[in-house]
């Protein structure tokens, strides 16, 4: 069970932040709604939120679950691969500390996006993409073995299609993963129960388990209609303008 979420509030340069889709510029009245409502989803969910102040130096800093990755035997500070990201751990690591010691963290030249660190029980995925590197896994795997968990790596280097590894993937409990099809057929996936995600709906693959709740984007029928089936409770939130800028529903927390 989570009981906390941190979370920050977009900046008004937040249509500044990093992309490399071309879906428009967002519109930072939208943003502000759609981020509202996602931390009202959170609550409904149960969790106590700490919300964090607009950081505009930062631009990307409402997608704030790159910079720790959180487990319930710790917290580890990350060093988010885009150098206009650095920065956003020193803010964060203030802010976990209330809760978590932050003892561990990923150092130079390790970098690690917490978008690219997919838990699923006792075993992490850690995707090895354009923003986390072999030495970042590394440090992080050993890291997690300090703790008690088994890792293995998913190399996504040549899906151009997403930016992270829970771009495509999301563990949702009950041995289940949410992957998107042109992962699907990974051997490290094989004794996992998988609900596969169309092209068609592939931004959904990126859902996340809240207590009873499995918070997924809005518009993607076949996959809701799929969690419903298989026994989940599905939570649709309208995400538009943070996939403008390559954000999924999992980055705009923090869980624990
Ligand atoms: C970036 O490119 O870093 C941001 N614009 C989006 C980060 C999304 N993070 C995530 O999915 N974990």
């Amino acid at each position: 069970m989570f009981k906390n979420a941190i979370v920050r509030i977009p900046g008004s340069n937040f249509a500044e932040g990093l992309t490399s889709v071309e879906l428009g510029i967002p519109n930072y009245d939208r943003v502000l709604q759609q981020h509202s409502r996602y931390c009202q989803a959170l609550r409904e969910c149960g969790l106590t939120i700490t919300t964090l102040d607009p950081d505009l130096n930062h631009p990307d800093s409402t997608f704030v679950e790159d910079t720790a990755v959180l487990t319930s035997r710790g917290a580890i500070l990350t060093r988010p691969g885009a150098r206009s990201r650095e920065g956003e751990v020193v803010a964060m690591r203030q802010a976990i500390s209330r809760f978590l010691p932050t003892v561990l963290e990923i150092e130079a030249p390790g970098t690690v996006d917490g978008g690219d660190i997919c838990e699923a029980e006792n075993h992490f995925f850690l995707g090895l993409s354009h923003r986390t590197n072999e030495e970042g896994c590394r440090q992080l795997a050993a890291h997690l073995a300090s703790q008690g968990y088994t890792s293995s790596i998913v190399d996504v280097r040549e899906m151009t299609s997403i930016l992270h590894l829970k771009s495509g993937i999301s563990y949702i409990g009950n041995n289940t993963l949410v992957v998107m099809d042109e992962m699907a057929g990974n051997e490290l996936f094989r004794n996992y129960n998988l609900i596969r995600v169309s092209v068609e709906e592939s931004y959904g693959a990126n859902c996340v388990r809240v207590n009873q709740r499995v918070l997924v984007a809005a518009k993607y029928p076949h996959l809701t209609a799929e969690l419903v089936e298989r026994g989940f409770n599905p939570l649709a939130l309208e995400m538009s303008e943070f996939q403008k800028m390559d954000g999924g529903l999992s980055c705009l927390s923090l869980r624990f």
